[in-house]
Parts: structure tokens; C-alpha cells; sequence
């Protein structure tokens, strides 16, 4: 039995105005291309084939908008991490990213899915500030556990929980041997039933804080 039996895939934008009404409740899912993002958020719903794992990146730049269940949403992001985007579309990417991230009201949380092998990139930490500044809850993924020894998943477990304390809760997760799929999906669940208001504006400074693009 799937825990989102009626999930499903409502629709890609790329740009504001195609954005999904904006009531109810989502979650974004944000990562490195490759780092078993996909996956992860198939083992989490239990609806395979929900996101499409892929071994070669796409290009293609759009907000991926899935229905869980009634008004609750998961949202997925492209990949980033290849420097392969023209220049006026890493503009465009970065402006429907801000926009995105200050104006959604559902938005409560970002999954923040990251190769247990090398976590906290830079573009990571952007994502885990940007977010945590614009008041949303910040969950890390450290996938692909299984590649790690118990020794060293539980070192890098502690390591990434002290460096993000205060921004960020952290779990170690693997598809394949099934880590922690169980509790990212009361993570997810418990941020799909928040009743907490989201905070739109960025709390950082004048104008807020920028995400910078070097590339999807
Ligand atoms: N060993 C291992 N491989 C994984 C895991 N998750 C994903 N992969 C593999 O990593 C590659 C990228 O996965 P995918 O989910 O498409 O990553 P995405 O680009 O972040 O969406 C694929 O070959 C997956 O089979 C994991 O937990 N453990
Ligand atoms: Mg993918």
C-alpha cells in the first residue's frame, strides 16, 4: 500500500503565473543533480515512478508540482550542480526560485537531499540559508547511506547535525537498503500537517537574501 495512494502529477511551471493555486500546504524537494533525489522521493510516497530517476541530467528548468493528497503537495526542483545553462536562463531559474520561495504561502519546508558522501556543497548551503531565512523548516536527506560504513554514516550524521544546528534537522537515508525512509516520511507527513504560518519575506537584511545560480 502506497502512503500517498491518490498522488499524483499536476503540472510543471516556469513562471509565476503557472504556479499551482497557492492554498493548502507543499513541501519542496531541492538537491544536487544525482544525488538521488528522485529515488528518494519515490521510496518516500511509495509511488514509484513519480519523479523519474534518470542517470543523465535534464536541462529542462521547472517547479514540478505533485499532488499528495487533498491540498497537500510536494514540490520538486531540477538538480543543480551542472554549469551547463546559458546564462539568461540561470537569470531566469534563479529570479522564478526567489519568487517561488518569498511568495509561497503553502510552502512550509524544504528537503534538502544531499550524497551522504559529500554533504553541505556551497550551493546547498545557499539553499539551506535562503530557505531558512525566508522562515521555512529545513530537512536534510544524507542519501545513499548504504555507501558509507555504519562508523562513518553515524560521523557525518553528527558532523552535518552540528554544522546546521539552529537551521536545519538531518537524517541519514538509502533507497536501496531503505534507511530512514520511514522516518523522512513522518518528517514530510508532520510538515504536511503543520499549522504553523509560513513566513514569506527573507528576515536577512535590507533586501533579503539572493540565491546565486552558477548552473543547474
Ligand atoms: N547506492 C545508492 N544509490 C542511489 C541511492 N539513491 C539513488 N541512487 C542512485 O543514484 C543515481 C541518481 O539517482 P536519482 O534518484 O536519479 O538522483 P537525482 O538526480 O538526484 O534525482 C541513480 O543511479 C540511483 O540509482 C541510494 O540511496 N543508494
Ligand atoms: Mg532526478
Amino acid at each position: 500500500m502506497s502512503a500517498f495512494p491518490h498522488a499524483r502529477y499536476l503540472k510543471g511551471a516556469h513562471e509565476p503565473s503557472q504556479f499551482v493555486a497557492d492554498t493548502g500546504v507543499e513541501v519542496v524537494f531541492a538537491g544536487r543533480s544525482n544525488s538521488g533525489k528522485s529515488s528518494a522521493i519515490n521510496a518516500i510516497t511509495q509511488r514509484h515512478g513519480l519523479a523519474k530517476t534518470s542517470k543523465t541530467p535534464g536541462q529542462t528548468q521547472l517547479i514540478n508540482f505533485f499532488e499528495l493528497e487533498d491540498g497537500r503537495r510536494l514540490v520538486d526542483l531540477p538538480g543543480y550542480g551542472f554549469a551547463k545553462v546559458p546564462r539568461p536562463l540561470q537569470a531566469h531559474w534563479k529570479g522564478l526560485l526567489e519568487t517561488y520561495f518569498k511568495s509561497r504561502e503553502s510552502l512550509k519546508a524544504l528537503f534538502l537531499i544531499m550524497d551522504a558522501r559529500r554533504p553541505l556543497g556551497d550551493q546547498d548551503w545557499q539553499m539551506i540559508e535562503y530557505s531558512h531565512s525566508c522562515g521555512r523548516a529545513v530537512h536534510l536527506l544524507l542519501t545513499k547511506a548504504d555507501k558509507l560504513s555504519r562508523s562513518a554514516g553515524a560521523s557525518t550524521l553528527a558532523r552535518v547535525r552540528r554544522e546546521v544546528e539552529g537551521r536545519a534537522s538531518a537524517q541519514l537515508f538509502s533507497t536501496p537498503a531503505k534507511t530512514g525512509v520511514e522516518e523522512a516520511r513522518r518528517a514530510l507527513k508532520r510538515h504536511l500537517n503543520s499549522k504553523e504560518p509560513s513566513v514569506g519575506e527573507p528576515t536577512l537584511g535590507e533586501a533579503g537574501p539572493t540565491l546565486e545560480t552558477r548552473g543547474q
